[in-house]
């Protein structure tokens, strides 16, 4: 065994050095090193030793191996060099050959949606408010009105870092840190970030996604303050005409609470798998703010009064573009994403 592996390298060695293109490399890579090479028909013969001979031989064949291995990778570089030397020299580089054309990419559907309704708000004189997607516990749910033991703690289950780490269930906490940073100034801001949800995925659910919050503090602000701002949103997004519907709910970080919907688009209010069959679709949650809210934010409920929203990203970009699938915008499938 010892003396064919001997052999096996120096015939090998000696048919590397006489190789001269690059063409030949690969053949005699697969001849030697290959999978159904010579060292490895030997390596297959190892099993038949005896347990004695057997470790000289294993330690040998590795030798053998590693030192076709180097010697391959040195000639390669050697040969692929002097081709190099000889293709320069013989003229062969056109540097007027024009460079290849790179594929311009495009923004992602929810990052347009997510511009757009920037520009919307903005043109109403809303600001833009950044906090963080990883929150603690205290501003996700504490600061919000929602205790350890509050039963609305349910809806929003996610992903916890540590005991008092979350990713963020909704961007309903910026709205402490924004009130805290500019109080007592009135505030007029939108929260735009993703966030998080322990959730069942489904057409319209993912348990990663886009909220903008909107936020307004200030003095004699109303309900109908609210209902407006949406109204001329909605009419602003999707075109004059889309009907809007208001009704009851419940956030423990407004008093009171509204649900506002929109007809869906796909099925034009009839009901089908995205409006769960209801005609409507659910496009943000809002409401006044709660008094608790406003005094953990440094306001004083007495003197002040504000407006929160919160509204999804992907839903109403489904709403636009007839999409019934929402796992559709992270399945990353190019056929999806080179339609917008
Ligand atoms: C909230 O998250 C509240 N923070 C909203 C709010 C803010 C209320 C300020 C009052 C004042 P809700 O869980 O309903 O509420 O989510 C708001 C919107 O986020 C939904 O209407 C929906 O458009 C979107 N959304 C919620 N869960 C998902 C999900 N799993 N996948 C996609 N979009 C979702």
């Amino acid at each position: 065994m010892l003396e064919t592996l001997n052999a096996l390298e120096s015939e090998g060695l000696q048919a590397l050095e006489a190789l001269s293109a690059s063409e030949e490399l690969p053949v005699w890579y697969r001849g030697y090193l290959g999978r159904k090479g010579r060292l490895t028909d030997v390596l297959r013969g190892l099993g038949a030793l005896s347990a004695e001979e057997r470790p000289g031989a294993g330690r040998r064949a590795n030798e053998v191996k590693e030192a076709l291995e180097t010697a391959f990778h040195s000639r390669q570089d050697h040969i692929r060099e002097a081709e190099l030397q000889a293709s320069i020299a013989g003229g062969a580089v056109d540097v007027t050959l024009p460079g290849r054309p790179v594929a311009p990419g495009h923004l992602h559907l929810s990052t347009r949606t997510l511009r757009r309704v920037r520009e919307i708000f903005a043109e109403m004189g809303f600001q833009v408010y950044d906090s963080p997607e990883v929150e603690t516990d205290e501003y996700n749910f504490e600061l919000l009105n929602i205790p350890a033991y509050h039963p609305a703690r349910d809806m929003w289950d996610t992903f916890w870092i540590n005991d008092k780490v979350v990713l963020r269930t909704h961007t309903s906490p910026g709205q402490i840190r924004c009130m805290r940073e500019n109080h007592p100034h009135p505030i007029r801001v939108i929260l735009p970030g993703k966030c998080y949800r322990y959730e069942q995925i489904t057409p319209r659910s993912e348990h990663q996604f886009y909220q903008v919050e909107g936020l307004a503090v200030g003095h004699r602000i109303r309900l109908t303050d609210l209902i407006g701002t949406m109204q001329e949103f909605a009419s602003k997004m999707y075109g004059a005409g889309r009907r809007m519907r208001i009704r009851g709910s419940y956030f423990p970080f407004t008093e009171p609470s509204v649900e506002v919907d929109m007809d869906c688009i796909l099925c034009s209010g009839k009901g089908c798998r995205v409006c769960k069959h209801t005609g409507w679709l659910e496009v943000a949650g809002a409401g006044m703010v709660h008094p608790v809210v406003l005094r953990n934010g440094g306001y004083d409920p007495e003197v002040w009064s504000g407006f929160a929203f919160g509204m999804g990203v992907e839903r109403p970009a489904m709403l636009m573009h007839g999409i019934d699938d929402i796992r559709l915008f992270y399945g990353n499938d190019l056929r999806f994403l080179h339609q917008f």
